[in-house]
């Protein structure tokens, strides 16, 4: 049964690398019907609680300041290329004063433009976070989380092998080049981690891996790339003591809800604060993803 379901997995390779959205169309409302297809299965939690986003908070605002977002290339160790990576810069970056890190990452079937063009919006989410105020400066980066010298999208699932070697040349290269070139701080309170599916499952894998280079982890509807969760938190007391945040949100219709609930299982049976948030009937998509971003930002750095 699992190699019918893997085959059926590589046969939409081609729909998911051709569309703009990173998940498969034919999914409905996410994975729900692929069985273990979706990784894990759903443990049983305590989700914590929904709040609605207010109305707009994706929505371009007139009056307001805006920030840019602008194309880098960076010599990459790891992968022997030049990569690319889109950085946002909120109004207030001037070169002059310090600002924090997220670096945010995209699903299988994206790349460094996923969040900006099919539908993530995350410059309006942040130029409006600004405007009110809520949220800590920071910069975001979004980077291609496909670390393969073909990183484009026709990669597909036959990319999840590239996805989990990202990190070399996350933390090799792209980490120090944003670094030289930007002005902002360069120690782990002040740098985050968060993605959309694989890449929710590698901020989850690299975050907690990394815990010295970063404080701050999210994990948006988080993919089968998720390490279990007694090989992503082997010492319960050093999470406790150098994680600042552990958020996760996941789509109450969403199949690879269970990549999520088995972390936070573990999480509450060893006392370590972990936030899931169950986004009430919604699939695998920027519904849930927009969200994430929007809650996930106004928490980190503060
Ligand atoms: C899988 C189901 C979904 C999988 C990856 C995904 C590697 C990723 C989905 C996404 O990034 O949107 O079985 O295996």
């Amino acid at each position: 049964m699992k190699k019918v379901l893997f085959s059926a997995a590589l046969a939409l390779v081609a729909v998911a690398a051709s569309a703009q959205e990173p998940n498969f169309p034919m999914m409905g409302g996410g994975f729900g019907g692929f069985g273990g297809f979706g990784g894990q299965q759903q443990t049983n939690v305590k989700f914590d609680e929904y709040v609605a986003a207010p109305a707009g908070f994706d929505q371009e605002r007139a009056g307001i300041k805006k920030g840019t977002v602008k194309l880098i290339e960076y010599q990459s160790e790891s992968v022997g290329t030049t990569r690319k990576a889109n950085v946002y810069l909120p109004a207030s970056y001037d070169g002059k004063k310090k600002f924090s890190v997220l670096y945010l990452l995209h699903g299988i079937g994206g790349d460094e433009w996923e969040w900006m063009n099919d539908g993530g919006v995350p410059n309006i989410i942040m130029d409006n976070l600004y405007a009110d105020g809520k949220v800590a400066d920071m910069i975001v980066v979004m980077p291609n989380g496909r670390a393969a010298k073909d990183d484009s999208r026709a990669g597909g699932y036959g990319s999840a092998g590239a996805f989990g070697e990202f990190d070399k040349d996350l933390i090799g290269s792209l980490i120090p080049y944003i670094e030289k070139n930007f002005s902002v701080y360069t120690d782990k309170d002040h740098r985050a981690i968060a993605g959309l599916s694989m890449g929710g499952g590698q901020s989850l894998n690299f975050g907690l891996g990394n815990m010295d280079k970063f404080a701050y982890v999210g994990g948006f509807s988080s993919a089968p790339n998720t390490q279990r969760a007694a090989q992503l938190i082997p010492d319960v007391e050093k999470v406790k003591k150098e994680n600042k945040l552990l958020w996760m949100v996941c789509g109450g219709a969403d199949g690879l809800i269970g990549n999520s609930t088995q972390l936070k299982a573990f999480c509450d049976e060893n006392g370590i604060p972990c936030t899931l948030i169950n986004y009430p009937n919604e699939g695998h998509n920027f519904t849930v993803w927009k969200y994430g971003l929007y809650n996930f930002a106004q928490l980190i750095f503060k």
